[in-house]
């Protein structure tokens, strides 16, 4: 299973609808498509997903450095040893998480695949057969946003939703919020995540205002560093509060669980450098009492398919997860793995994580 090649696509997917969020609004959604093939042939599929100013990444900045950078030095590795090949990675490279997570990826599909066994196998197994979906709002009014979270709970698809307010008026955005939640009532657990936009001055009245109103889960409401007013924050509030942008490495993961700067962890896996990683996370949060939330950055049928698998053998894993991207993506570059039933997603069992590539949507949607 000697790595003989590692090919990278950038792709630009179709969306349903504009997605708004506070640092960017999404009308086609870019994707780097990481390929590895073994000497012996086998093939291994992982997929990173880029939101716009939500962090360091770039797709063009990713795919040089798994070309130039990381991939010289990976050829030759056995792919079945991915814990080995994570070593090696950082020693080539420090940080860089989103590009080291799509060739673990890959590694971990190929591996799985010449088992013949889903990946969640290779870490222990699945402890849930099924995960609660979370739909993110992502229209910017509330008419909008209502009458959307409305469909989706008469088709049986979502009852958790997300509303993104982490950028304009705070008194707006917590208007909006609280308005999608007295629409909606008991029907629906209505969540906010305001991607770093607050301070804590503004956080301590905005967080007041959304737990009276029923809100259920505040996610980011600081800088990421903010580490102290995180932890005043979940000292001071009963609603949960989530850390995303603020964990990305194992080594912060133990920082703010040893400060008790959040209830719940969002956990993605190309954020923490891939699956491995992203174990070591769920492992300290589990040590620490410290719920998860499966995050995403919107991904297709490879990506939701590797998350859902590793996120199925977490069982601190308890507040559903917002691998909504099958349903706002409007098409895609691999096959359909990915099932849905009554608001949840059904992990999937076929080997690796059940997707094959499809070669005329690749070449249709890479940039050229
Ligand atoms: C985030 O902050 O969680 C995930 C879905 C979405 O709409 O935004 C992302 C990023
Ligand atoms: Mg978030």
């Amino acid at each position: 299973m000697k790595i003989a090649s590692i090919e990278t696509f950038i792709i630009d997917l179709p969306v349903a609808r504009p997605h708004k969020l506070s640092m960017a609004t999404i009308n086609a959604h870019s994707q780097v498509i990481v390929r590895i093939r073994t000497e012996s042939g086998v093939e291994g599929l992982g997929e990173i997903a880029i939101i716009p100013h939500y962090g360091e990444e770039a797709p063009g900045a990713i795919k040089s450095l798994i070309d130039e950078c990381l991939t010289p030095y990976l050829k030759g590795y056995d792919a079945r040893e991915f814990g080995r090949i994570v070593q090696r990675m950082d020693q080539i490279i420090k940080g860089n998480a989103y590009a080291k997570a799509g060739i673990e990826m890959a590694c971990v599909d190929a591996t799985a695949r010449v088992l013949g066994v889903p990946a969640h196998q290779l870490f222990g197994g699945k402890v849930h057969d099924t995960i609660p979906l979370l739909w993110v709002l992502g229209n910017g009014v509330i008419e909008k946003d209502v009458e959307e979270a409305q469909r989706k709970l008469d088709a049986k698809q979502y009852r958790l939703f997300l509303v993104k307010i982490g950028s304009g008026d705070p008194k707006e955005n917590v208007k909006r919020a609280l308005a999608v939640k007295n629409a909606l009532g008991d029907q629906a657990s209505v969540r906010v995540d305001i991607n770093q936009g607050w301070d804590e001055a503004m956080a301590t009245w905005g967080i007041a205002q959304l737990e009276a109103g029923g809100i259920d889960v505040i996610e980011q409401p600081l800088p990421r560093h903010d580490h102290e007013g995180m932890r005043r924050l979940t000292e001071r509030f009963a609603v949960p509060i989530m850390a995303d942008e603020g964990i990305s490495t194992p080594e912060e993961a133990l920082l703010i669980a040893s400060k008790r700067a959040a209830d719940a962890f969002s956990v993605k896996v190309t954020k923490h450098g891939g699956m491995v990683r992203t174990k070591e996370v769920a492992g300290i949060a589990q040590a620490a009492g410290i719920k998860l939330f499966g995050g995403t950055m919107i991904e297709g049928q490879i990506g939701t398919s590797a998350y859902a698998q590793i996120f199925s053998t977490m069982p601190n894993l308890t507040l559903g997860a917002q691998l909504f991207g099958p349903h706002l993506l409007t098409d895609d570059i691999a096959s359909e793995v990915i099932t849905f039933r009554d608001y949840e997603m059904v992990v999937p069992d076929a080997p690796g994580f059940g997707t094959q590539l499809d070669e005329d949507k690749l070449r249709f949607y890479t940039r050229k």
